[in-house]
Protein backbone atom coordinates (compact mmCIF):
# COMPACT_ATOMS: atom_id res chain seq x y z
CA UNK A 1 0.00 0.00 0.00
CA UNK A 2 2.99 2.66 0.65
CA UNK A 3 4.32 1.74 -2.62
CA UNK A 4 0.48 2.84 -4.37
CA UNK A 5 0.79 5.92 -2.15
CA UNK A 6 4.29 7.19 -3.20
CA UNK A 7 3.57 6.42 -6.74
CA UNK A 8 0.59 8.89 -6.46
CA UNK A 9 2.74 11.03 -4.19
CA UNK A 10 5.38 11.44 -7.30
CA UNK A 11 3.61 11.39 -10.08
CA UNK A 12 1.56 14.83 -7.65
CA UNK A 13 5.07 16.44 -7.44
CA UNK A 14 5.85 16.25 -10.82
CA UNK A 15 7.88 13.55 -11.04
CA UNK A 16 5.96 11.49 -13.53
CA UNK A 17 8.33 12.39 -16.17
CA UNK A 18 6.56 15.20 -18.02
CA UNK A 19 9.01 18.00 -18.75
CA UNK A 20 8.21 21.12 -16.57
CA UNK A 21 6.14 24.20 -18.66
CA UNK A 22 8.68 26.74 -19.59
CA UNK A 23 8.94 30.06 -18.53
CA UNK A 24 11.60 31.23 -16.41
CA UNK A 25 12.83 34.27 -18.55
CA UNK A 26 9.57 37.00 -19.54
CA UNK A 27 11.81 37.83 -22.75
CA UNK A 28 12.95 34.01 -23.24
CA UNK A 29 10.45 32.00 -26.08
CA UNK A 30 8.44 30.15 -24.54
CA UNK A 31 7.94 26.52 -25.60
CA UNK A 32 4.71 27.21 -28.04
CA UNK A 33 6.92 30.15 -29.69
CA UNK A 34 10.74 28.43 -29.28
CA UNK A 35 10.74 27.78 -33.27
CA UNK A 36 9.67 31.07 -34.29
CA UNK A 37 11.42 32.86 -32.30
CA UNK A 38 14.99 31.64 -32.36
CA UNK A 39 18.11 32.43 -33.59
CA UNK A 40 18.98 30.48 -37.11
CA UNK A 41 22.75 30.80 -35.71
CA UNK A 42 22.45 29.70 -32.13
CA UNK A 43 23.77 26.42 -31.54
CA UNK A 44 21.03 24.87 -29.71
CA UNK A 45 22.07 21.27 -29.64
CA UNK A 46 23.41 19.80 -26.35
CA UNK A 47 27.52 19.64 -25.91
CA UNK A 48 29.24 16.81 -25.62
CA UNK A 49 29.98 16.88 -21.55
CA UNK A 50 33.41 17.28 -19.93
CA UNK A 51 32.35 15.51 -16.92
CA UNK A 52 29.19 12.88 -16.95
CA UNK A 53 28.35 13.31 -13.21
CA UNK A 54 27.89 17.02 -12.08
CA UNK A 55 26.37 16.71 -8.91
CA UNK A 56 28.30 15.78 -5.98
CA UNK A 57 27.76 12.06 -4.22
CA UNK A 58 26.11 13.30 -0.96
CA UNK A 59 27.72 10.50 0.83
CA UNK A 60 31.42 12.08 -0.35
CA UNK A 61 32.20 13.47 3.45
CA UNK A 62 35.45 12.85 5.30
CA UNK A 63 34.73 10.77 8.24
CA UNK A 64 34.16 13.13 12.06
CA UNK A 65 37.75 13.83 13.26
CA UNK A 66 38.93 11.62 16.02
CA UNK A 67 41.44 14.35 17.33
CA UNK A 68 42.14 15.78 20.32
CA UNK A 69 44.70 18.44 19.27
CA UNK A 70 45.36 20.69 16.37
CA UNK A 71 47.05 19.83 12.96
CA UNK A 72 47.75 21.20 10.18
CA UNK A 73 45.43 19.95 7.02
CA UNK A 74 46.41 20.16 3.43
CA UNK A 75 43.46 21.14 0.97
CA UNK A 76 43.54 21.24 -2.45
CA UNK A 77 40.53 23.00 -4.54
CA UNK A 78 40.89 23.00 -8.47
CA UNK A 79 38.47 25.03 -10.22
CA UNK A 80 37.08 23.73 -13.51
CA UNK A 81 34.99 25.03 -16.26
CA UNK A 82 32.88 22.34 -17.66
CA UNK A 83 30.07 21.38 -19.97
CA UNK A 84 27.62 19.14 -18.08
CA UNK A 85 23.98 17.85 -18.25
CA UNK A 86 21.15 19.57 -15.98
CA UNK A 87 18.86 17.45 -16.71
CA UNK A 88 18.65 14.74 -19.91
CA UNK A 89 19.23 16.61 -23.22
CA UNK A 90 19.80 19.67 -21.38
CA UNK A 91 23.90 21.03 -21.27
CA UNK A 92 25.58 23.74 -19.08
CA UNK A 93 28.91 25.27 -18.82
CA UNK A 94 29.49 25.09 -15.17
CA UNK A 95 32.12 26.09 -13.11
CA UNK A 96 32.97 24.13 -10.30
CA UNK A 97 35.44 23.53 -7.75
CA UNK A 98 36.92 19.69 -8.14
CA UNK A 99 34.45 19.06 -11.16
CA UNK A 100 31.11 18.87 -8.76
CA UNK A 101 28.52 21.03 -7.41
CA UNK A 102 28.63 21.50 -4.33
CA UNK A 103 32.35 21.58 -4.34
CA UNK A 104 34.53 19.23 -2.10
CA UNK A 105 33.25 18.82 1.45
CA UNK A 106 36.00 20.09 3.81
CA UNK A 107 36.56 19.10 7.19
CA UNK A 108 38.66 20.06 10.20
CA UNK A 109 39.10 20.54 13.99
CA UNK A 110 38.80 23.88 15.38
CA UNK A 111 42.43 25.37 16.11
CA UNK A 112 43.83 23.20 12.84
CA UNK A 113 45.85 25.46 11.01
CA UNK A 114 44.78 24.75 6.44
CA UNK A 115 47.20 24.69 4.35
CA UNK A 116 45.22 25.54 0.58
CA UNK A 117 46.28 25.31 -2.88
CA UNK A 118 43.89 26.85 -4.80
CA UNK A 119 44.23 26.25 -8.60
CA UNK A 120 42.81 27.42 -11.81
CA UNK A 121 42.84 25.06 -14.60
CA UNK A 122 44.58 26.25 -17.81
CA UNK A 123 41.45 25.12 -19.55
CA UNK A 124 39.33 27.74 -17.98
CA UNK A 125 38.36 31.02 -19.45
CA UNK A 126 37.98 32.95 -16.18
CA UNK A 127 39.80 34.24 -12.89
CA UNK A 128 38.72 32.21 -9.72
CA UNK A 129 39.17 32.73 -6.41
CA UNK A 130 37.36 31.35 -2.93
CA UNK A 131 36.25 33.24 -0.21
CA UNK A 132 35.89 30.97 2.94
CA UNK A 133 33.47 31.65 5.59
CA UNK A 134 35.44 29.93 8.22
CA UNK A 135 38.50 32.13 7.28
CA UNK A 136 39.15 34.70 10.15
CA UNK A 137 40.78 37.39 7.59
CA UNK A 138 40.23 39.94 4.34
CA UNK A 139 37.65 38.29 2.40
CA UNK A 140 37.77 35.29 3.58
CA UNK A 141 40.84 34.74 1.23
CA UNK A 142 39.40 35.76 -1.42
CA UNK A 143 42.37 38.18 -2.90
CA UNK A 144 44.57 35.76 -1.52
CA UNK A 145 43.64 33.55 -3.79
CA UNK A 146 42.49 35.23 -7.45
CA UNK A 147 44.59 33.39 -10.29
CA UNK A 148 44.09 33.30 -13.77
CA UNK A 149 43.60 30.27 -15.78
CA UNK A 150 46.78 28.11 -15.32
CA UNK A 151 47.44 30.02 -12.34
CA UNK A 152 47.66 28.80 -8.65
CA UNK A 153 47.83 30.38 -5.23
CA UNK A 154 48.18 29.58 -1.72
CA UNK A 155 46.25 30.62 1.58
CA UNK A 156 47.54 28.95 5.22
CA UNK A 157 44.93 30.00 7.64
CA UNK A 158 43.28 28.95 11.33
CA UNK A 159 39.98 27.70 12.11
CA UNK A 160 39.46 29.67 14.89
CA UNK A 161 36.02 29.68 15.19
CA UNK A 162 33.49 26.15 14.88
CA UNK A 163 30.66 25.75 12.68
CA UNK A 164 29.42 24.35 9.16
CA UNK A 165 30.47 27.42 6.48
CA UNK A 166 29.79 28.44 3.28
CA UNK A 167 32.70 28.72 1.02
CA UNK A 168 32.05 30.40 -2.54
CA UNK A 169 33.76 32.07 -5.54
CA UNK A 170 33.98 35.93 -5.19
CA UNK A 171 35.63 37.55 -8.10
CA UNK A 172 33.72 41.04 -9.30
CA UNK A 173 30.91 38.57 -11.02
CA UNK A 174 30.72 36.57 -7.95
CA UNK A 175 26.76 35.86 -8.54
CA UNK A 176 27.81 34.43 -11.56
CA UNK A 177 30.20 32.43 -10.90
CA UNK A 178 28.26 30.92 -7.44
CA UNK A 179 25.54 30.39 -10.00
CA UNK A 180 27.32 28.30 -12.26
CA UNK A 181 28.38 26.06 -9.25
CA UNK A 182 31.26 27.26 -7.22
CA UNK A 183 30.17 27.30 -3.66
CA UNK A 184 30.50 24.29 -1.19
CA UNK A 185 30.91 23.23 2.66
CA UNK A 186 33.80 23.87 5.21
CA UNK A 187 32.84 22.39 8.41
CA UNK A 188 35.14 23.35 11.57
CA UNK A 189 34.12 21.01 14.01
CA UNK A 190 34.22 21.97 17.74
CA UNK A 191 37.51 20.20 19.80
CA UNK A 192 34.83 17.94 21.53
CA UNK A 193 33.31 17.15 18.28
CA UNK A 194 29.60 16.43 17.26
CA UNK A 195 27.07 13.84 18.58
CA UNK A 196 27.83 10.66 16.77
CA UNK A 197 25.15 9.45 14.36
CA UNK A 198 24.64 6.74 11.37
CA UNK A 199 25.14 8.51 8.61
CA UNK A 200 25.94 11.64 7.09
CA UNK A 201 24.96 13.62 3.49
CA UNK A 202 25.76 16.41 2.12
CA UNK A 203 23.35 18.81 0.06
CA UNK A 204 24.14 22.00 -1.92
CA UNK A 205 20.95 24.14 -2.87
CA UNK A 206 21.07 26.64 -5.78
CA UNK A 207 19.96 28.26 -8.14
CA UNK A 208 20.49 28.50 -12.44
CA UNK A 209 19.51 30.68 -14.44
CA UNK A 210 19.73 30.25 -18.24
CA UNK A 211 18.89 31.68 -21.67
CA UNK A 212 16.41 29.24 -22.31
CA UNK A 213 13.17 27.93 -20.74
CA UNK A 214 13.59 24.77 -18.18
CA UNK A 215 13.44 21.58 -19.50
CA UNK A 216 13.95 22.89 -23.39
CA UNK A 217 16.65 20.16 -24.90
CA UNK A 218 19.91 21.76 -25.99
CA UNK A 219 23.01 23.63 -24.71
CA UNK A 220 21.89 26.63 -21.94
CA UNK A 221 23.81 29.95 -21.76
CA UNK A 222 24.20 31.69 -18.60
CA UNK A 223 21.56 34.41 -18.93
CA UNK A 224 22.55 38.00 -17.04
CA UNK A 225 18.87 39.53 -17.33
CA UNK A 226 17.14 36.49 -15.90
CA UNK A 227 19.95 37.11 -12.79
CA UNK A 228 19.06 40.29 -12.52
CA UNK A 229 15.63 39.68 -12.09
CA UNK A 230 16.29 36.68 -10.20
CA UNK A 231 13.99 34.30 -12.17
CA UNK A 232 15.74 31.28 -12.59
CA UNK A 233 15.06 28.85 -14.99
CA UNK A 234 16.03 25.87 -12.50
CA UNK A 235 16.59 25.60 -9.10
CA UNK A 236 18.88 22.30 -8.15
CA UNK A 237 19.85 20.06 -5.08
CA UNK A 238 23.66 19.09 -5.84
CA UNK A 239 23.53 21.02 -9.47
CA UNK A 240 20.99 18.57 -11.95
CA UNK A 241 17.42 18.31 -11.62
CA UNK A 242 16.45 16.00 -9.05
CA UNK A 243 19.56 14.26 -8.79
CA UNK A 244 19.39 11.99 -6.06
CA UNK A 245 16.00 10.56 -6.35
CA UNK A 246 15.00 7.33 -7.59
CA UNK A 247 14.52 9.50 -11.17
CA UNK A 248 18.19 10.45 -10.92
CA UNK A 249 21.16 8.65 -9.52
CA UNK A 250 18.72 7.34 -6.66
CA UNK A 251 18.09 8.04 -2.66
CA UNK A 252 20.46 10.66 -1.06
CA UNK A 253 21.40 7.52 1.46
CA UNK A 254 19.31 4.37 2.71
CA UNK A 255 19.29 4.57 6.48
CA UNK A 256 17.16 1.98 9.06
CA UNK A 257 14.35 2.70 10.51
CA UNK A 258 16.22 2.70 13.56
CA UNK A 259 19.38 5.00 12.41
CA UNK A 260 19.77 8.86 12.49
CA UNK A 261 20.98 10.80 9.15
CA UNK A 262 22.80 14.22 10.01
CA UNK A 263 22.66 16.46 6.70
CA UNK A 264 24.85 18.83 6.01
CA UNK A 265 22.70 21.76 3.90
CA UNK A 266 24.37 24.64 2.17
CA UNK A 267 22.38 27.48 0.48
CA UNK A 268 25.10 28.45 -2.52
CA UNK A 269 22.30 30.86 -3.61
CA UNK A 270 22.75 33.53 -5.38
CA UNK A 271 19.86 34.79 -4.75
CA UNK A 272 16.92 32.81 -3.26
CA UNK A 273 16.49 31.40 0.30
CA UNK A 274 15.66 27.85 0.93
CA UNK A 275 12.83 26.86 2.89
CA UNK A 276 14.36 23.73 3.89
CA UNK A 277 12.08 20.47 4.73
CA UNK A 278 12.06 16.98 4.84
CA UNK A 279 8.19 15.82 3.80
CA UNK A 280 6.81 13.43 6.12
CA UNK A 281 9.46 14.35 8.35
CA UNK A 282 10.80 16.88 10.56
CA UNK A 283 14.32 17.76 11.49
CA UNK A 284 15.29 15.92 14.84
CA UNK A 285 17.74 18.11 15.91
CA UNK A 286 18.73 21.74 14.25
CA UNK A 287 21.54 23.86 14.37
CA UNK A 288 20.56 26.78 12.67
CA UNK A 289 22.95 28.73 10.29
CA UNK A 290 25.13 26.07 10.83
CA UNK A 291 25.90 27.25 14.01
CA UNK A 292 27.84 24.60 15.99
CA UNK A 293 28.56 26.66 19.23
CA UNK A 294 24.67 26.63 20.46
CA UNK A 295 22.65 23.85 21.54
CA UNK A 296 20.11 22.45 18.48
CA UNK A 297 16.67 23.56 18.06
CA UNK A 298 14.56 20.43 17.95
CA UNK A 299 11.45 19.09 16.10
CA UNK A 300 11.92 21.82 13.48
CA UNK A 301 9.80 21.44 10.20
CA UNK A 302 11.41 23.61 7.99
CA UNK A 303 13.90 26.31 8.42
CA UNK A 304 15.04 29.03 6.62
CA UNK A 305 18.56 28.90 5.12
CA UNK A 306 19.57 32.02 3.10
CA UNK A 307 22.28 32.20 0.59
CA UNK A 308 25.65 32.13 1.68
CA UNK A 309 24.65 29.87 4.56
CA UNK A 310 23.98 26.24 6.07
CA UNK A 311 22.14 24.31 8.45
CA UNK A 312 22.86 21.01 9.88
CA UNK A 313 20.10 19.11 10.83
CA UNK A 314 18.89 15.48 11.66
CA UNK A 315 16.31 13.20 10.70
CA UNK A 316 15.08 9.71 11.49
CA UNK A 317 11.62 8.08 10.78
CA UNK A 318 10.40 4.62 12.29
CA UNK A 319 8.42 3.88 9.45
CA UNK A 320 9.60 3.05 5.93
CA UNK A 321 9.53 5.28 2.83
CA UNK A 322 11.10 7.76 0.78
CA UNK A 323 11.85 11.60 2.31
CA UNK A 324 11.68 13.94 0.06
CA UNK A 325 14.13 17.10 0.86
CA UNK A 326 12.93 20.33 -0.25
CA UNK A 327 12.63 23.76 -0.68
CA UNK A 328 9.25 24.49 0.74
CA UNK A 329 8.99 27.22 -2.22
CA UNK A 330 7.46 23.96 -3.95
CA UNK A 331 7.34 25.64 -7.32
CA UNK A 332 10.93 25.04 -7.21
CA UNK A 333 10.15 21.28 -6.47
CA UNK A 334 7.72 20.79 -9.08
CA UNK A 335 8.87 22.99 -11.98
CA UNK A 336 12.77 23.77 -11.09
CA UNK A 337 14.12 20.76 -10.30
CA UNK A 338 14.82 20.81 -6.84
CA UNK A 339 15.11 17.61 -4.10
CA UNK A 340 16.38 15.28 -2.86
CA UNK A 341 15.28 12.07 -1.42
CA UNK A 342 16.48 9.81 1.82
CA UNK A 343 15.29 6.37 1.75
CA UNK A 344 14.40 4.50 5.25
CA UNK A 345 14.19 0.91 5.17
CA UNK A 346 12.67 -1.40 7.51
CA UNK A 347 9.60 -2.82 8.96
CA UNK A 348 6.47 -1.81 8.69
CA UNK A 349 4.74 0.63 11.81
CA UNK A 350 0.95 0.91 11.34
CA UNK A 351 0.90 1.47 14.85
CA UNK A 352 2.42 4.49 13.87
CA UNK A 353 1.75 5.03 10.17
CA UNK A 354 -0.91 2.82 8.48
CA UNK A 355 -1.87 4.02 4.57
CA UNK A 356 -4.54 1.29 4.82
CA UNK A 357 -6.26 0.41 7.79
CA UNK A 358 -9.10 -0.87 6.26
CU1 LIG B 1 34.88 31.76 -10.16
Amino acid sequence: MLATTRRRTLKALGLGGAASLAGCVSSAPTANNAAATQEPTEAAAAQSVDVDRIAADPTDIPDPIDRDSPAEVDVTLHSEEAVAEIEDGVTFTYMTYNGQVPGPFIRVRQGDTVNLTFENDESNSLPHNVDFHAVAGPGGGAEATTTAPGESAELRFKATYPGAYIYHCAVPNMDMHISAGMFGIILVEPPEGMPEVDHEIYIGQHELYTDKPTGEEGHHKFDMDSMRSEEPCYVLMNGEKYAWTPNGYGPAVTAGTDETVRVFFVDGGPNLSSSFHPIGSVWETLYPDGSLSTEPQTHIQTRLVPPGSTTVATMNSPVPGDFKLVDHSLSRVARKGCMAVVRAEGEERPDIFDADPA
